[in-house]
């Protein structure tokens, strides 16, 4: 088994995910979350456990922070600028990402794509890579395409666990699927690879938010991976200190 101390503490993960100006472009990044020194000293303030970065951010931001806050580096990527069915390609190497000063990488596969074969294969190629050398692999596992009708809903997000499990990832960030006991049966599929929450658009209200940490926590998630509810609000800070609370102390 892969060691996660470098990306967890006490077994928990609070990840903040800011690889959102390559997915979904600037309009996402309101007011001061288009900085991302802003977003690393938010990710230091607020005693995240990884800060979640594409590579070239990583590169340009990332070396005063080295020794701050573990990274992460997000493997692949694609714009939201094309139309079809979903494909994300490697954009940075493991090789790279350890050079950047990577403690971990994702990867994003839109199960069901029609392209899912092609993520399949990469992520494999990257697990290899990354576990020869004792870095943890993060599927970004997110079910999508003309097959896919819902993929918040509980079948498809437990798929979703599973095929962490069944391509060996180390965790697997999954959707929530509406309910503490639909994401546990989602973490009992995905077995001896952990769970955590992907975090999804901002929530009307904070409260909201807390609640679906709460629920995944229950459910037997180690952690979550959060991005638009935490930065998309002006009081940034404050939201990481209660979903520290609840991942920690819940
Ligand atoms: P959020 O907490 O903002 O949902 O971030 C999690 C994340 O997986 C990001 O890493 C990624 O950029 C984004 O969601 C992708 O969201 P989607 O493809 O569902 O629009």
């Amino acid at each position: 088994m892969i060691d996660l101390s470098s990306i967890t503490t006490n077994g928990k993960a609070m990840y903040l995910a800011y690889d959102h100006g390559m997915e979904h472009g600037p309009n996402d990044l309101p007011g001061k979350s288009v900085d991302p020194e802003y977003i690393l000293n938010l990710a230091i303030q607020g005693e995240y456990t990884s800060v979640i970065l594409q590579k070239g951010i990583a590169e340009k931001y990332y070396p005063p922070y080295k020794n701050k806050i573990p990274l992460i580096i997000k493997l692949n990527g694609k714009t939201r600028l094309v139309d079809g069915e979903a494909l994300s390609v490697q954009i940075c190497s493991v090789k790279e990402a350890i050079k950047l000063g990577a403690k971990a990488v994702g990867y994003t596969i839109y199960a069901g794509s029609k392209y899912e074969a092609v993520m399949l294969q990469e992520f494999s190629k990257i697990e290899e890579k990354a576990h020869r050398e004792g870095l943890p692999v993060i599927g970004w596992i997110y079910p999508r395409g003309k097959e896919v009708h819902d993929e918040n809903s509980p079948e498809i997000v437990s798929y979703a666990a599973r095929i962490g499990l069944e391509l060996g990832a180390d965790i697997v960030k999954i959707k929530y699927c509406g309910s503490k006991e639909c994401f546990n049966k989602a973490v009992i599929a995905a077995g001896k690879t952990k769970v955590v929450l992907s975090g999804g658009a901002k929530t009307d209200i904070p409260e909201d938010f807390y609640d679906i940490v709460k629920n995944v926590m229950d459910a037997d998630a180690i952690g979550a991976a959060v991005g638009r509810n935490v930065w998309q609000n002006e009081n940034a800070l404050e939201i990481s200190k209660k979903i520290k609370e609840i991942i920690f102390t819940n």
